[in-house]
């Protein structure tokens, strides 16, 4: 028989364990996302992402380990990334995006060879790390870009003229989704945003270029080709910009069985007040909307435009998404010093940037890799 002192020190250890990691089983048949075929592994993210929050805010930079400020990914560059240079720990989260790809290019928009992606995708899910994709795709009737606000919504929905064009695009699209695969051949989750902040105007899927009723579509009609492609490894998210009223969020909602986690990106272009308030009363939105929706919810964007207070993580962001419950948030790219979004080692705000990972119960890649959930046999 164990002696009380023995119990005692097992569940001091049990205890210490559990607080630390955690790893849940459930059977994957039993949780619900928008695509019915979606793969086991896509469930499973699914879960893992709403039980993250309980835990934390897990910590996103886009493209971060693809280039940062004065570096770029090479082999002597392994899995180099500005924030972890700067605090020793690297992001839970990590963003890419895939604007070009539907036209059958080797890179993206911004000069990110695909091959390049599609190898950090696959380290960074066998890291423990979560994927999200964003898809700034050119504009199928001009064939200008994402920014180009030609009308074209109505002539891609079924039935228009350039639907043949769209078709193969997403095609293109898909057949990359399909490619991302591990070692023993299994499919990677991962997190879709497309046609992000849909309710701003410099996008050509944005309001004033298309009805929410066109957009809807436009959102459903991309996924169920997705589907109909093969491609089942997706979770979609839906992430509209900073909101000019709260009715905004669900005007052009695609509906829930066609979104899996809600978002919503927040910039402070107009200023540190305006954002802080932004973030707050956006984020109750999201939250209250989440809540009926029963779906998890992130700051899908942000980041810093305007970097002049080296105290901005903690007196600005910190306190716009403590409490929040959200999932995570993700910072924009570090293209250059006169366009980044985060903050890298000599940034005048990096010595804040610790602080605040220190004030805050944010997770990195070791925190969320501790995050499991298998299925049950
Ligand atoms: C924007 C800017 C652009 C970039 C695009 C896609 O917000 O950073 O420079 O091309 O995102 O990454």
């Amino acid at each position: 028989m164990k002696s009380s002192f023995q119990i005692l020190y097992i569940f001091i250890i049990t205890t210490l364990l559990c607080s630390c990691a955690s790893l849940t089983y459930v059977n994957p048949s039993s949780i619900g996302v928008s695509d019915i075929k979606a793969s086991n592994s896509s469930k499973l993210l699914y879960q893992r992402i709403k039980n993250l929050s309980k835990e934390g805010i897990a910590i996103g930079h886009q493209d971060a380990t693809a280039y940062g400020i004065g570096w770029k990914n090479s082999p002597k560059n392994n899995f180099k990334n500005d924030i972890e240079e700067l605090t020793g720990f690297s992001p839970a989260i990590y963003g890419w995006d895939l604007g070009d790809i539907e036209l059958g290019k080797n890179q993206n928009l911004d000069s990110v060879p695909f091959s390049l992606i599609r190898n950090e995708i696959i380290k960074i899910h066998n890291k423990g790390g979560i994927n999200t994709i964003s898809w700034h795709i050119n504009n199928p009737e001009s064939k200008g870009n994402s920014w180009d606000t030609t009308a074209v919504v109505s002539s891609i929905l079924k039935g228009g003229k350039n639907r043949v064009l769209y078709e193969k695009w997403v095609g293109n699209l898909a057949d990359f989704f399909k490619s991302l695969k591990t070692e023993n051949n299994e499919s990677i989750p991962i997190v879709f945003r497309p046609f992000h902040e849909m309710n701003g105007g410099w996008f050509w899927w944005g309001a004033q270029h298309c009805t929410p009723e066109e957009y809807k579509a436009l959102y459903r009609e991309t996924s169920q080709l997705l589907q109909k492609n093969g491609v089942h490894n997706l979770l979609y998210a839906y992430s509209p910009n900073m909101l000019n009223n709260p009715e905004e969020y669900q005007k052009f909602y695609p509906g829930d069985d066609y979104v899996d986690i809600l978002g919503v990106d927040i910039y402070n272009f107009g200023g540190d007040e305006q954002y802080l308030k932004s973030l707050k009363s956006d984020i109750t939105v999201m939250k209250d909307f989440a809540k009926i929706h029963q779906k998890p919810y992130a700051l899908t964007e942000t980041g810093n435009t305007h970097p002049e207070n080296p105290k901005w993580w903690t007196e600005v962001l910190q306190k716009g998404i403590e409490d929040s419950g959200i999932s995570w948030f993700l910072l924009w790219r570090n293209a250059r010093p006169s366009h980044y979004f985060a903050t890298y080692p000599g940034e005048l705000s990096s010595e804040n940037f610790i602080e605040f990972t220190k004030n805050l119960e944010l997770l990195s890649l070791d925190d969320i890799k501790k995050i499991k959930v298998k299925a049950a046999q």
